[in-house]
């Protein structure tokens, strides 16, 4: 395993641990939904996020137990996102992580149930005193974290996905549509940690420039994969944009321009680390990891 993948193997245990403690299986009625829950949101995964937060807010020296508690919320909304993502009404996907969807191991209403207890549970987890003792902070949390997930962000890059006819978007309206619906939770993710380490005004717009040039890398990298990636490695069918004829990064600048367009955004992403010096190694670390990544 390189370095890289044992630092966020480590943080990925750790997020999913928390993630676990918080929500516990539980007997009688309402248990088929807690199982769906963690279903959706324990197994596989990268947890590329809940890396980025940690690390962002390693930075500053927070306490881990923090920000692992805030990683986990953050998971929580990712986790429902693919959810409903795979829902019939949206993507209609069998195979998430290479195991069954969600409403394919339950059932639809379960599934859709599950995303929902996720979004709401994950707020829950954001304004416990014990992600931060400072009410201040954790309301600053808790509303970036709903503006990056809500209509503004996630939801609104899903609508525009849903409901644009994508042969016809040029590479500025992929780059906003991708910019919300893929882009808003990695930003939320640097912005996060810099929020529950106190960073200032100018550490934590360098760490937002970060987030956003890695983001867009990433979905290039997805675009990518989705194109000429392995299924097995996947996890889920490959070849799907150009099935639907999707206006892509690979598509609308072709594959070597897109794949120099995220080596150029991973350059300039890196390069606003500068300042915080050795302790963004595993920023660094993690960037590069974002053009080499198969799955
Ligand atoms: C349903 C509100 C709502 C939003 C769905 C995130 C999303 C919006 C859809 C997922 C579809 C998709 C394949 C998007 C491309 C980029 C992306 C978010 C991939 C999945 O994230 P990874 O690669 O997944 O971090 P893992 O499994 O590693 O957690």
């Amino acid at each position: 395993m390189s370095a890289v993948s044992a630092m966020m193997q480590s943080i990925a245990d750790d997020v999913v641990g928390v993630m676990g403690d918080l929500m516990p299986a539980v007997q009688g009625p309402r248990g088929r939904v807690v199982d769906a829950m963690r279903y959706g949101s324990l197994g596989g995964g990268k947890r590329l996020r809940p890396f980025l937060l940690v690390s962002s807010a390693d930075l500053f020296g927070a306490p881990r137990d923090r920000s692992l508690r805030a990683a986990a919320a953050l998971e929580m909304i990712h986790s429902y996102s693919l959810i409903h993502d795979d829902l019939p009404a949206m993507d209609d996907a069998d195979l998430r992580r290479g195991r069954p969807s969600a409403h394919k191991e339950f059932d639809e209403a379960t599934a859709i149930l599950a995303g929902d207890g996720l979004l709401t549970f994950a707020f829950e987890v954001m304004a416990d005193a014990a992600t931060h003792p400072d009410a201040d902070v954790r309301c600053a949390l808790i509303a970036a974290l709903a503006v990056a997930s809500g209509p503004a962000g996630m939801v609104g890059g899903q609508m525009i996905d849903l409901s644009t006819d994508r042969t016809g978007l040029d590479i500025n309206g992929i780059k906003e549509l991708q910019d919300l619906k893929t882009g808003a939770l990695i930003r939320f993710a640097c912005h996060g940690g810099a929020l529950l380490g106190g960073a200032g005004a100018e550490e934590t717009a360098k760490l937002i420039t970060y987030a956003e040039d890695l983001g867009l890398a990433f979905q290039i990298v997805d675009d990518l994969l989705d194109a000429f990636g392995n299924e097995a490695e996947l996890g889920k069918p490959a070849g799907q944009d150009a099935e639907m004829d999707k206006a892509t990064f690979v598509k609308l600048l072709g594959p070597d321009e897109a794949r120099a367009e995220a080596e150029r955004l991973v350059d300039r992403s890196i390069g606003q680390l500068t300042d915080f010096g050795d302790a963004a190694e595993p920023l660094r670390k993690v960037a590069r990891f974002v053009l080499e990544r198969t799955s």
